[in-house]
């Protein structure tokens, strides 16, 4: 008779290798799962593309939770409240513009949001590099967070995607993978990135969405990425900006992919 132990630990390895298996060729990849990558992860996935996510850490949610200086409240405007709502994320009014959000249940909704509309979150997996084939990248390369952290010399795999969306937030991995080690002219003042620039909340926030956009063939970035690419302000614990920048990103690879 089977014993207990070998039913739920099969379970566990059929269920999670069938669905790396699904996944080794997606319409999308993200790499982060923050505020921005979610939502561009729910937007697309609602519209019916394969996608998945990739997050380094074993929660997904970035820069969310903490709040403001650990204070676990954020603010966003009237329109990004309403993307929110959509997810079922409650917020509070504090005057005609802004409202407050609890960080925890904005992290979670935003999480549980992208999940239910059929993204596919890969946590604990960190992605070390690009495929970039003939000018156009098509392929993220994975491997387990911890063998980098122990910087374990272990080879990694690649999914090939469609699109590829940096969300990995201020240090944008992946345009830096593509810039500095492709080698790549991508769509900024210089070809290359400028870096963030100090906190100005206005201008910040309304650069982040200017900023998203594609990059170079197959390659897209969204939030503090797209805007450290662009050389934008750094804005705090107002998160409309990024939600705005995820609906826009996904928008943009929607387009491109219907080509
Ligand atoms: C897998 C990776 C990798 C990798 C990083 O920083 P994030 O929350 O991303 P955004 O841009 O959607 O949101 C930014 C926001 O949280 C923020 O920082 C704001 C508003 N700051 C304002 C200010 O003034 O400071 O999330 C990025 C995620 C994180 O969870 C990383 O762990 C993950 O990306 N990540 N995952 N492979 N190579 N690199």
């Amino acid at each position: 008779m089977k014993m207990m132990e070998e039913t739920i630990s099969g379970a566990i390895v059929r269920s999670y290798f069938k669905k790396l298996e699904n996944y080794l060729s997606v319409d999308v990849a993200i790499v982060g799962a923050g505020p921005s990558g979610l939502v561009a992860a729910h937007d697309l996935a609602k519209a019916g593309y394969k996608v998945a996510m990739y997050e380094s850490k074993l929660a997904p949610g970035g820069g969310t939770w903490g709040g403001g200086m650990l204070m676990n409240e954020v603010v966003v405007q009237n329109d990004a409240a309403e993307i929110l709502h959509e997810f079922g994320i409650r917020t509070v009014p504090v005057d005609d513009t802004y409202h407050t959000v609890d960080s925890v249940e904005m992290a979670s909704g935003l999480i549980f949001g992208a999940r239910k509309a059929g993204a596919v979150i890969f946590n604990a997996v960190k992605v070390e590099d690009i495929a970039i084939h003939n000018g156009v990248v098509c392929g993220v390369v994975i491997n387990w967070n911890p063998v980098a952290r122990l910087e374990m010399h272990v080879d990694p795999i690649v999914v090939t995607t469609r699109a590829l969306i940096d969300g990995t937030g201020h240090p944008s991995e992946i345009i830096n993978k593509a810039v500095n080690k492709a080698g790549v002219k991508i769509d900024s003042p210089t070809g290359g990135i400028l870096g963030e620039k100090p906190m100005w909340m206005e201008d910040g926030e309304r650069t982040t969405v200017e900023n998203t956009k594609r990059l170079y063939p197959g390659l897209y970035a969204s939030g503090m990425a797209a805007n450290n690419v662009q050389g934008g302000f750094r804005m705090g614990p107002i998160f409309g900006g990024m939600f705005k920048s995820g609906r826009k990103i996904a928008q943009i690879v929607m387009q491109d992919l219907a080509k």
